[in-house]
């Protein structure tokens, strides 16, 4: 019998790389994408074999991109069941008087468009089949608001509304709809945030243990081998030592 597809957007590290080897030891043939071809190169290696592999290399920002690459998949890769918008990041951390536009387009344009044009590609061919299962990567930023966080909590904010959305609009196709919207997980993300500063990125996880890319995996996993009458729709998830967006337990340095 055929293997089911996965999409994974931004399996290049972190999450996204953690749930496409998940999903792939699962038994899906796997469509990963990201902007750094080497990463995905690597990303082969994990995999297990009797899996098929589609690396895809381009940029969710890009309209024209996702359009060349994802509306004409080879008829043998357009059949897709899983589909996990994870790319995106956050750029800066500033007050809203002096954040960076450059950061705030990086971020609307990442987080927000480039999941909806990925959507746009996908959903016909699940509207299609009456069958599929979305899983949006958002964030405890998408539900609650921080200081400096303004313009990434309002990124996570639409990926929760546009979760929403979608699990109304697409009631009538069968088809899952997931948002997961996890607290603070250890990948690069800090790293982006502050612009390859690896000293203040490395602070965000000290003083407690945080979550770990895996952690999101495992409820990857959980979510996609429920039964058909079962969706997941909406999971916080946090360290243990995180009770919001701002309250978190630190041990102090001795
Ligand atoms: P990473 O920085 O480790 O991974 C981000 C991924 O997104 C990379 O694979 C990157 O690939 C991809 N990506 C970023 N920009 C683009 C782009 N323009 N085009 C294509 N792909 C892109 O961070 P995480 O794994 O932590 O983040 C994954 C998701 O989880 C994000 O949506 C993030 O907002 C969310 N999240 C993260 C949390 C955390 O604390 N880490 C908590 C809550 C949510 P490449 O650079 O190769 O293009
Ligand atoms: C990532 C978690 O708290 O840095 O979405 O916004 S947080």
């Amino acid at each position: 019998m055929k293997n089911k597809i996965a999409l994974v957007t931004g399996a290049t590290s972190g999450i996204g790389w953690a749930c496409a080897i998940t999903v792939a030891k699962l038994g899906y043939d796997l469509i990963a994408t990201g902007r750094r071809a080497e990463r995905l190169e690597e990303l082969r290696q994990e995999l297990p074999d009797g899996i098929r592999y589609l690396p895809l290399v381009f940029d969710v920002r890009s309209r024209q991109e996702v359009e060349r690459y994802l509306t004409k998949l080879p008829s043998e890769w357009a059949s897709i069941d899983l589909l996990i918008n994870n790319a995106g990041n956050a750029h800066g951390l500033d007050p809203i008087q002096t954040g960076n536009v450059d950061d705030w387009d990086a971020m609307l344009d990442i987080n927000v468009k480039g999941l909806l044009y990925v959507s746009k590609a996908i959903i016909p061919g699940m509207t299609e089949r009456n069958s599929g299962h979305i899983i949006n990567i958002g964030s405890i930023a998408g539900k609650e608001i921080y200081p400096n966080g303004n313009v990434y909590c309002a990124s996570k904010h639409a990926v929760d509304a546009l979760t929403n959305g979608m699990r109304i609009d697409l009631n009538p196709f069968g088809i899952k709809v997931m948002g997961i919207h996890p607290g603070l997980v250890e990948t690069e993300f800090s790293l982006v945030r502050f612009k390859g500063d690896s000293q203040r990125a490395s602070t965000i996880y000290q003083g407690y243990q945080p979550l770990v890319a895996q952690d999101i995996a495992d409820i990857v996993e959980f979510a996609v081998t429920r039964p058909p009458h079962m969706v997941l729709a909406d999971v916080v998830v946090l360290p243990t030592a995180q009770a919001s967006a701002t309250v978190i337990k630190k041990k102090l340095n001795p």
